[in-house]
């Protein structure tokens, strides 16, 4: 006897850029997006019974978010995923839950000789901007964060007082580069329709610009102990900062900066207070996450 657990299938990396064209001032915005939607809901009988009737197509699902770009506003990303999830759930009365999930490139106006360009555009740096929702009957979940969001500190960090055994070669640090890359992830509050979603709009954007500033404020500024303690405080004061969001997280890869010895070149001294030129670990890297709920915050 076998029971099905989680079944839900989709279209995944669904590429998709909307020019939005301002007719009367003649500035463009351009809004890059990959899209994923799955979906669940009465479809075990096309993996147990093959019954295609219940299948909505995934090409008709990439076909969907063609159409619904073009219908709709794409931003912020947060309500333009909600009304595609909710567009699946309304249509298709078999489909009980439409996650939807958008990473959104950042294409950034360019300034040309002081002004703000009305149609180029740079995009400065890897990082993107992030989206999931689960859209269900009479509650939609909403996930917003920012991905890759690369960040280096040249002092400013220790690392010393870990466990130290038979296996640890790693010496204390009082002074260290600090560098990662930036994944963080916020959880509203529950919203009831897309009603609220859309009543809950403009504070999308806003929470976005908190999270980037609180993250690079408590980075830069802080006697950095652990990437652990410093993640902390980035996730307290977020949740301080958006009374609406109840959870955040973090995932933050520790990128390892080794001063090399450079003993072999005349006794070059470039270790501990010597320390100046560095080599750049591709990998391993450690990797330190975090998740914290408003109940939560001491
Ligand atoms: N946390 C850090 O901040 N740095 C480290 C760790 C850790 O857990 N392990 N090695 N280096």
């Amino acid at each position: 006897m076998t029971s099905i657990t989680t079944a839900r299938y989709g279209k995944e990396n669904v590429r998709v850029c909307k020019v939005e064209r301002d007719k009367r001032t003649g500035v463009h915005t351009v809004t890059e997006m990959t899209v994923t939607v799955l979906l669940e809901g009465a479809i075990e009988s096309s993996y147990t019974k093959a019954d295609n009737s219940v299948i909505i197509a995934t090409d008709s699902i990439k076909n969907t978010v063609y159409i619904k770009t073009k219908e709709n506003p794409v931003t912020p990303p947060e309500r333009y995923a909600a009304v595609l999830g909710s567009h699946f759930i309304e249509t298709y009365s078999h489909i009980t839950t439409a996650k939807v999930d958008i990473i959104s490139d950042h294409w950034t106006r360019m300034e040309v000789s002081g002004q703000s360009h009305p149609h180029a555009f740079v995009r400065k740096g890897a990082e993107r901007r992030l989206v999931q929702t689960e859209v269900g009957t009479g509650k939609i979940v909403v996930r917003s964060g920012l991905y890759d969001l690369a960040l280096l500190k040249s002092t400013g960090s220790q690392f010393n007082g870990f466990i130290r055994d038979e296996y640890t070669v790693l010496p204390d640090v009082w002074d260290r580069i600090l560098s990662t890359k930036v994944h963080c992830l916020w959880t509203w509050e529950l919203f009831a329709s897309l009603g609220a979603v859309h009543a809950a709009a403009p504070k999308f954007d806003e929470a976005l610009t908190n999270a980037r500033e609180i993250t690079m404020k408590v980075f830069a500024e802080e006697e950095s102990a652990s990437v652990q303690n410093t993640m902390y405080k980035m996730c307290t004061q977020l949740l301080h900062a958006i009374p609406d969001v109840q959870v955040v997280e973090y995932k933050l890869p520790n990128m390892h900066y080794h001063p090399i010895d450079l003993s072999w070149f005349h006794g070059m001294q470039n270790l501990d207070q010597h320390a100046e030129v560095y080599l750049p670990q591709s990998s391993p890297n450690g990797l330190i996450e975090l998740k914290v709920s408003r109940a939560n915050i001491l």
